[in-house]
């Protein structure tokens, strides 16, 4: 095929295509439209400057994803990129995405997934880009993006790329109009990876000596990943992953870990037949829920947990330059930086606002309290790393994670924390509540809800220590008397209607009880946010749709 042959085709229009807090995520039907995704691509290409660039390209393997893959080289193609290293099938996890791109200095690549979101002809659908870092794209290039998606009006695409792959599943590299096609296997290079940083002998040695698991794959992408980590390379009993079969519509399951989504894992963990360590992850791999026999791992708890303990495994050895948490995810993992004398930092919702730090070095390990965790190895969380590290720990302290996690909060105090999900609201009154909440901020310091009293009320907004971009608008911060805190965004994931997400937090020191129930726990900082926002009167519910 010549140049001549690549043709230009008039763009879809394409409304509300502003990137979330992870990239932009559609229905399948508006993804699939004649000309959406390429009107997309071309946005992105157009604010890149592709030219010459070799790219990382691979997706979580849901409906859709196939087709995607093919429109995504052949606009590559015609687009003038020098390089695609593609997952075999077109299948890569989002970590080692982030990893394929720093390993081979890639200049960026492209995602496609709509992470923990449903799959499916009726589920949900996303592409995100990411930069020469690995890490998701900033802010700025984001802007850049949507400006350039209002701007077109003409997407560049090549012809039939059938003619020199008809598959994607040979590895290899192929040429297609100019531009090269590495296909490689999705799981090698990442497993490497997993080998240089954790201590596989030792967890090879616990697992021998009876040490049991199970890890769901949730029938999403990290199925092979985990299959040949954990059963393959450590030894974990052939069907200690379940679920492994990555399937287009996740088996019509949510691809989220949590004791909701999760819950056949978690029922599992608290019932006679629980194995010693239990653990899932998402849709595209960078998400993870930790269980142990009869007791569930708060995604804040285990950023705290892995921060304290991390100098166990070989990668961490030297210990941690600094911690690195999102606005509603608990203190806890603050009161571990602080014994430890390094810095703590607080950043908006969504893993491109931790990159700059990783960048730096200031900080090593992150995460989020929607189970997301991960270090300086790569630029996006990683469920699998988050689950070896804490085998690795498991291995090298020999307790319990029930253990672990009792002698961390008796060492640090232990911070309540759960959040609740509003589901499907419209959008108007989500935008109301939200507005009329930010309108009486100040106001707010001195009330007594529920017996509790309001310390500070705060619309977060983050200035990155490192380029000094502002973000603002990222959630609203009450303090209450006595330690406890509650914040409250919108999601930005979602794709019908508006979600409020509602984050609760209760710190009880030492010499407090430290296994109460955990909503029994935060039931007045829940009384009192859901007062003092209106919660019931703005949105009419009386009760949140998940509560994780
Ligand atoms: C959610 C989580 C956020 C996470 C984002 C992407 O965003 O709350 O912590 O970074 O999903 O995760 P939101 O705006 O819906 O609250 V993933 O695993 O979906 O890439
Ligand atoms: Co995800």
């Amino acid at each position: 095929m010549t140049f001549k042959d690549f043709q230009t085709f008039k763009t879809a229009p394409i409304d509300g295509q502003k990137p979330g807090t992870s990239g932009l995520r559609k229905k399948v039907a508006v993804f699939s439209e004649p000309g959406y995704l390429e009107t997309y691509t071309q946005a992105i290409f157009n604010a890149i400057e592709p030219a010459g660039k070799t790219f990382v390209l691979g997706g979580d393997g849901r409906f859709f994803n196939g087709e995607a893959i093919v429109t995504i080289l052949r606009m590559a193609a015609a687009n003038g990129v020098a390089k695609i290293i593609l997952g075999q099938n077109g299948i890569l996890s989002t970590p080692a995405v982030s990893h394929l791109i720093r390993k081979r200095g890639a200049d960026g690549g492209f995602i496609l997934s709509a992470s923990h979101n449903p799959g499916g002809p009726n589920g949900d659908f996303g592409l995100k880009y990411n930069t020469a870092n690995g890490g998701p794209a900033p802010e700025a290039i984001t802007d850049e993006i949507v400006a350039c998606a209002e701007a077109i009006s003409e997407y560049k695409i090549g012809g039939d790329l059938s003619e020199v792959l008809p598959t994607l599943g040979d590895l290899g590299s192929y040429m297609f109009s100019g531009m090269e096609i590495e296909i490689i296997d999705p799981v090698e290079d990442y497993a490497a990876l997993m080998e240089e940083l954790f201590d596989f002998d030792a967890i090879r040695t616990m697992i021998d000596g009876g040490f049991t698991l199970r890890f769901d794959a949730m029938h999403a992408v990290t199925g092979p990943y985990a299959v040949e980590i954990l059963e393959r390379r450590l030894g974990a009993t052939k069907g200690s992953v379940v679920n492994a079969v990555p399937l287009v519509d996740f088996g019509g399951g949510h691809p989220d870990p949590n004791p909701v989504w999760a819950k056949e894992l978690f029922d599992h963990m608290h019932g006679p037949e629980a194995p010693d360590f239990g653990a899932a992850s998402d849709g595209d791999g960078d998400r993870n829920m930790i269980v142990g026999k009869d007791i569930y791992v708060a995604p804040s708890d285990s950023l705290a947990v892995l921060a304290a303990n991390a100098h166990l495994a070989p990668g961490y050895a030297r210990g941690i330059a600094g911690v690195a948490r999102s606005m509603p995810t608990s203190t806890a993992s603050d009161r571990v930086a602080e014994k430890m004398g390094i810095e703590a930092f607080q950043t908006p919702t969504g893993w491109k606002f931790f990159s700059n730090l990783l960048d730096a070095g200031r900080a090593t390990l992150c995460g989020e309290e929607s189970a997301g965790t991960g270090s300086d190895h790569v630029r996006e969380k990683d469920g699998l790393w988050a689950v070896l590290l804490w085998l690795n720990i498991l291995a090298v302290r020999g307790e319990s994670v029930a253990d672990i996690l009792m002698d961390h909060w008796q060492t640090y105090g232990r911070d309540y924390y759960s959040r609740h999900d509003y589901e499907a609201l419209d959008t108007e009154s989500a935008n109301h509540l939200m507005t009329e909440l930010k309108s009486k901020l100040t106001a707010l310091p001195g009330l007594t809800a529920a017996g509790m009293t309001v310390k500070n009320a705060e619309d977060f907004a983050y200035t990155d220590p490192i380029d000094g971009s502002v973000a603002t608008g990222q959630g609203i911060i009450l303090t209450y008397e006595g330690g406890a805190r509650a914040m409250l965004r919108l999601s930005g994931t979602g794709t019908e209607g508006a979600t409020l997400r509602v984050y609760l937090e209760q710190y009880a020191n030492t010499s407090e009880p430290l296994s109460r129930n955990v909503q029994e726990a935060l039931s007045d900082v829940i009384a009192a946010t859901s007062a003092v926002a209106g919660i019931q009167g703005i949105l009419k519910r009386t009760e949140p749709d998940v509560i994780s």
